[in-house]
């Protein structure tokens, strides 16, 4: 794979519903409000389009609290786009509300079929593999799977470690050019990344770690200061965007699209 891996001319998002206060979560921080996750997403979203990229914006789904964060439901390759199959039951019927869209964006589109299940929020496409941590979300079958379709497409897939009690492997990490990471210091720890030039969030700001580069900016939750500017001075260009709303449910810059 040589195409970059940051350069998208779409996106695809699907605005919070109210059901979101019924959202997964590993513990319980506070009850998500719907208004600021309305404004916070509509600046993300903002942000997406103003590198000229088209977002096409979905509609809620009350029926799915968690259906905003529509990161886990597909992996968009170049070569087409894989529908996945979450690990958390709840979630599963995210997956055939995803499908018609993504029909419509890609001529190849397969799917997990099972036993195993994989969600997106488990995979990291760099320059030249994809990486995918095992999870409570994301099992050896899924993987397997996973795998055999990847190196169909012509994709080397290597299975890594997501450390305990991180609901995701990109809950710590995220690409921020084809051949640099930005990670937890406990993530990287785990020598996942030999090879690549790591850049590590600061200490205590292990929730920035979630970004995403998108064309020419960096999308980061605000409320990270020293991280924020160690990747200013790195050379990137940051949009900082709230995120107050997503982390009481475990979701961060990343979950909330597709990038293709
Ligand atoms: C969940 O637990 O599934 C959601 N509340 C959060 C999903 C976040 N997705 C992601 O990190 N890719």
């Amino acid at each position: 794979m040589s195409n970059p891996t940051y350069e998208f001319t779409r996106a695809i998002t699907r605005r919070p519903s109210a059901s979101i206060v019924d959202g997964l979560r590993a513990e319980d921080i506070g009850t998500p409000d719907l208004d600021k996750m309305l404004s916070a997403h509509a600046d993300y979203v903002a942000a997406l389009k103003s590198t000229g990229a088209k977002v096409i914006e979905l509609n809620a789904i009350e029926a799915h609290p968690d259906a905003v964060f529509v990161e886990d439901t597909t992996l968009c390759l170049p070569q087409g786009a894989i529908m996945m199959r979450p690990g958390a039951p709840s979630r599963m019927g995210e997956v055939a509300e995803m499908l018609p869209t993504i029909r419509a964006c890609y001529d190849e589109v397969r799917e997990i079929k099972g036993p195993g299940h994989v969600e997106g929020g488990d995979i990291l496409v760099t320059g030249h593999e994809i990486l995918v941590g095992r999870s409570d979300r994301t099992d050896a079958k899924g993987v397997a799977e996973l795998a055999e379709i990847a190196a169909e497409w012509g994709h080397q897939l290597r299975e890594v470690f997501t450390p305990p009690g991180v609901l995701h492997f990109k809950t710590d990490c995220s690409l921020m050019d084809a051949e640099t990471i930005l990670s937890t210091k406990r993530l990287d720890a785990s020598g996942c990344f030999d090879g690549y030039r790591v850049l590590h969030v600061a200490e205590g700001e292990e929730a920035a770690a979630n970004a995403i580069r998108f064309n020419n900016l960096v999308l980061m939750a605000s409320g990270f200061p020293r991280t924020a500017e160690m990747l200013d001075k790195a050379g990137y260009q940051v949009v900082e965007i709230s995120n107050s709303e997503c982390a009481k449910l475990d979701g961060g810059m990343s979950c909330l699209s597709l990038r293709l």
